[in-house]
C-alpha cells in the first residue's frame, strides 16, 4: 500500500514514521509512505500558504492553489484515493479503516489554521474522515492515527498472525482482561482457570469475560456484535439477574 501525506509540519512525522511496526512494514516494502510540505507546493516567494477569510471574522483559511497543484502532481503518475482529515469527516472505525486499507494508494490531506478553502474538498477530496468528536489543532495527528490503524490491516505487517486473526474474530466485542506474572499484585489473585492448563476451559472463560467488559464499559458495542453460544448464554444470564433486581458478586460491580 502506497499512502501521501501532504502537510506544513512533515517534520511531526519523522520518528512515527522510523519506529516500531511502522518502521518494519517500510523496511520490508509492504507500505510506502511520502511526506510532502505542502509549502513546496506554493508559488510565491514567502511560500504562502494561508489568507484571511472572505466575508471577515479572525482566524485564517488555507488556500486552495497550493492543495490544488499538489494533489493533481502527487497523483498525476500514480491514481490514489484522496482524503481530507477533518472534524466534519465520517467517524474512523474498524469498518472504514479496511475500506482504506483496501486502496492500493492514498492521499492523506492534513489543515491547519481555522480551514481550509471550501473548494480543495470540492475539487480534489474523495472523502473527509474525522478521529472524533474532540477539536485538535490540524489533521497530522489524525493521520499518524490512520496510518497506524490502516498498516494494523495490511498482511504480513504485525507478526503476531494470531492476535490479528483473534481481534477480528473479537471485532464488536472488548477484548478479555489480562493477567501475567507475579501471580498476586496488592492481595489480588489471577483467575484460577488460568492457571489450570485447560485450554478449552480457558477459552470458555475469555469469551464470558469479554461479554462481561463489554456490557459493563461499552453496552453500546453489544448491538452490533456476534456472540458466541457462551456469551449468549452468559447474556441472558445477565439479563435475567438484572430483571431478578439480583446484584451478582462484588466482581462483577467494578
Ligand atoms: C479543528 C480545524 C476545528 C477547524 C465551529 C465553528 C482533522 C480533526 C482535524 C480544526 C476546526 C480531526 C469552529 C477530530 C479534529 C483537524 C483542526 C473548526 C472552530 N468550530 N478529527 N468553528 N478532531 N482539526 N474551527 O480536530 O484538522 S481530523
Amino acid at each position: 500500500m502506497h499512502v501521501t501525506v501532504l502537510t506544513i509540519f512533515p517534520e511531526l512525522f519523522g520518528p512515527f514514521l522510523e519506529t516500531s511496526l511502522i518502521g518494519r512494514a517500510r523496511e520490508r516494502g509492504l507500505l510506502e509512505i511520502e511526506v510532502w510540505n505542502l509549502r513546496d507546493f506554493t508559488a510565491d516567494r514567502h511560500r504562502t500558504v494561508d489568507d484571511e477569510p472572505y466575508g471577515g471574522g479572525g482566524g485564517m483559511v488555507m488556500t486552495a492553489p497550493p492543495w490544488i497543484r499538489a494533489v493533481r502532481e502527487l497523483t498525476a503518475a500514480r491514481p490514489a484515493w484522496r482524503v481530507l482529515l477533518s472534524p466534519q469527516g465520517r467517524r474512523l472505525d474498524e469498518a472504514l479503516v479496511r475500506e482504506l486499507a483496501a486502496r492500493p494508494a492514498l492521499v492523506l490531506l492534513c489543515a491547519r489554521y481555522e480551514g481550509i478553502d471550501e473548494r480543495v474538498a470540492e475539487c480534489v477530496v474523495d472523502q473527509e474522515v474525522s478521529i472524533g468528536d474532540y477539536v485538535l489543532s490540524g489533521g497530522e495527528l489524525p493521520a499518524m492515527v490512520l496510518i497506524e490503524a490502516l498498516s494494523r490491516q495490511i498482511p504480513g505487517v504485525v507478526q503476531l498472525a494470531e492476535s490479528v486473526v483473534r481481534d477480528s474474530f473479537r471485532a464488536g466485542l472488548l477484548d478479555h482482561p489480562h493477567f501475567t506474572r507475579p501471580p498476586v499484585v496488592e492481595g489480588r489473585e489471577v483467575p484460577p482457570v488460568l492457571l489450570s492448563g485447560n485450554h478449552a476451559e480457558i477459552e470458555r472463560w475469555r469469551e464470558v469475560a469479554a461479554l462481561r467488559a463489554t456490557r459493563a464499559k461499552r453496552p453500546d458495542l453489544l448491538a452490533g456484535a456476534e456472540l458466541t453460544a457462551a456469551q449468549r448464554r452468559e447474556l441472558a444470564r445477565l439479563e435475567q439477574e438484572e430483571r431478578a433486581g439480583v446484584a451478582g458478586p462484588a466482581s462483577d460491580r467494578r
